[in-house]
C-alpha cells in the first residue's frame, strides 16, 4: 500500500528523446471530460518524461463523439472500442465508460499490449475485477501497466495527509470516519439514468461514492479493512425513464417509469487489520451537500481532517502540543513543498477538482516511464471491490459482521 510521495521527487523536464505516450479514450461524458483535461494539461504543467498525445476518442454516437473530440482536443474518432484498442497509434487505453464495460475493454486492451487507465469502481463484480487484476499482473510482466482512477488520492491535501500518517504524526490509529455526501438524487422525479441500474452500474451510492471512500480511507490509513457491518437502502424505487442524453449528474425525464435496482445510500462500520475502527456513509440524498467527501483520522498522537468541499485545506491536531495551546489548526495546502504544488501557482492560489485528474496523469506517466507498478493498481481496485461485496453481503444479512475475503 505504500505510495511514492509526489513532493520531493526529482522534477522532470519534458524529454523529447522519448516517444510520446499516445492515448485512446473510451467515453466522453463527465469522466471523459475530466480525463481529457488531465491528459491535455499534465505535460504542460509538470514537464513529463513522456508527452501525452490525445490520439483518439471513442463513442458509439459518431457525431457526438466527433463534437466531443473537437471540444477536448482528440485527433481521431472511433465508434467501436475494439477498433480503438486495435489502433497502432495508441499506447494506452483510458476507460471512462459505465462499469458494465470496464472488464471487457480492459482485458482486450491489455491483451493488445496497451497500458490501461480505468475509472473507478474497477468493475461491477468481484469476478470481473479479479480477471482484470490477473490480466494486469500478466501484462506487468510484459512491461504494460494498469491503474484504476481513484483520483481523490491526488488532492494535494489528501496526499499530504498520507505523508503525515506515514511519517507517524498520528501515532497508533484508532478511528477513521468517512462520509461521501451528494444530493443530486433527492428529487423523486430525477430519471432512471444508468447510475441507477444494477446491470450497468453494478451498485448505486455504494460503488460510485463508497468505492472512493473505501480506497481513500485505506490509502490514508496505510492498511486494509478486515471486515464490515452494513446497511443499504433504496429510498425511491420507481423513477421516470430518461429522455435524451443527460450529462454528468443531470437528466430529463421521458414518459413511463422503471425500477431502481441499486442502493441510494450505504452506511457501514469496519475494522482495520490493526484493530482501528472505521465508519462510512455514502449517499446521494444528503440535501445541501453537493460533493462533500469528509474524512477524519484519529490517532494517539493526533488527528487529521479533510473535506473535499474545501479541498485546499487540511486540518491537523497535534495531541503532543501543550494542552493550553492544543487544537485543530488549518494547513493551507498551497505551499511549494506540499504534494504536486510546486508545478502550480504561488502560495494561496488554490487548486480544484479537475487538478486531481492532471495529477493522476502525472503519476501514471511517471510509473510507465519508470516501469513501476502504478498506484492504485488493478489489484488495489480488486481489493476495494471485495470490500464493496462484503458490504452488500452484510446488508443482506441484517448487518451481520462480514469479513473481507482475500
Ligand atoms: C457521481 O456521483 C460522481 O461523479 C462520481 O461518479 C465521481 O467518481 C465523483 O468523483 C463525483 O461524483
Amino acid at each position: 500500500m505504500e505510495q511514492p510521495q509526489p513532493s520531493g521527487e526529482p522534477k522532470t523536464r519534458p524529454n523529447h528523446a522519448k516517444p510520446p505516450l499516445r492515448v485512446g479514450m473510451v467515453g466522453y461524458a463527465f469522466m471523459g471530460t475530466a480525463h481529457s483535461q488531465g491528459w491535455r494539461t499534465a505535460g504542460r504543467v509538470f514537464g513529463l518524461p513522456r508527452q501525452p498525445v490525445l490520439a483518439a476518442l471513442c463513442g458509439r454516437d459518431g457525431a457526438a463523439a466527433r463534437a466531443a473530440a473537437d471540444r477536448h482536443g482528440w485527433a481521431a474518432v472511433e465508434t467501436d472500442w475494439r477498433a480503438l484498442v486495435a489502433r497502432d497509434d495508441v499506447d494506452l487505453v483510458d476507460i471512462c465508460t459505465p462499469g458494465d464495460s470496464h472488464a471487457e475493454i480492459a482485458l482486450a486492451a491489455l491483451a493488445a499490449g496497451k497500458h490501461v487507465l480505468c475509472e473507478k469502481p474497477l468493475a461491477n463484480t468481484v469476478a470481473e475485477a479479479a480477471a482484470m487484476a490477473r490480466a494486469a499482473e500478466e501484462a506487468y510482466g510484459r512491461g504494460r501497466l494498469a491503474m484504476v482512477g481513484f483520483n481523490y488520492r491526488r488532492v494535494p491535501a489528501t496526499a499530504l495527509a498520507r505523508r503525515m500518517v506515514a511519517a507517524g504524526r498520528l501515532g497508533t490509529l484508532r478511528h477513521v470516519r468517512v462520509a461521501y455526501l451528494q444530493d443530486w438524487l433527492t428529487d423523486p422525479d430525477f430519471p432512471l439514468t444508468w447510475r441507477l441500474r444494477k446491470e450497468l452500474a453494478g451498485s448505486g451510492a455504494l460503488g460510485d461514492l463508497g468505492a472512493h471512500i473505501v480506497d481513500l480511507a485505506q490509502h490514508l490509513a496505510g492498511e486494509r479493512l478486515a471486515g464490515v457491518s452494513a446497511l443499504t437502502e433504496t429510498f425511491v424505487r420507481e423513477r421516470p425513464l430518461p429522455g435524451g442524453a443527460g450529462s454528468g449528474l443531470t437528466a430529463t425525464p421521458a414518459a413511463g417509469t422503471g425500477t431502481v435496482t441499486v442502493d441510494d445510500a450505504a452506511l457501514f462500520t469496519g475494522r482495520f487489520t490493526s484493530g482501528a475502527l472505521a465508519s462510512f456513509e455514502a449517499t446521494r440524498y444528503a440535501t445541501g451537500r453537493k460533493n462533500a467527501l469528509r474524512i477524519e483520522l484519529n490517532g494517539e498522537r493526533g488527528s487529521l481532517s479533510f473535506d473535499l468541499e474545501r479541498l485546499n485545506e487540511l486540518w491537523f491536531h497535534d495531541a503532543t502540543d501543550p494542552g493550553a495551546e492544543a487544537g485543530f489548526r488549518r494547513i493551507l495546502v498551497t505551499e511549494p513543498d506540499h504534494p504536486y504544488i510546486d508545478a502550480w501557482w504561488p502560495p494561496g492560489h488554490g487548486l480544484g477538482y479537475e487538478h486531481t485528474f492532471v495529477h493522476q496523469v502525472r503519476d501514471l506517466v511517471h510509473a510507465i516511464d519508470d516501469g513501476r507498478r502504478p498506484d492504485p493498481s488493478f489489484a488495489d481496485g480488486l481489493q476495494v471491490q471485495r470490500v464493496l461485496a462484503a458490504v452488500e453481503e452484510s446488508a443482506g444479512k441484517n448487518s451481520a459482521y462480514t469479513p473481507v475475503t482475500d
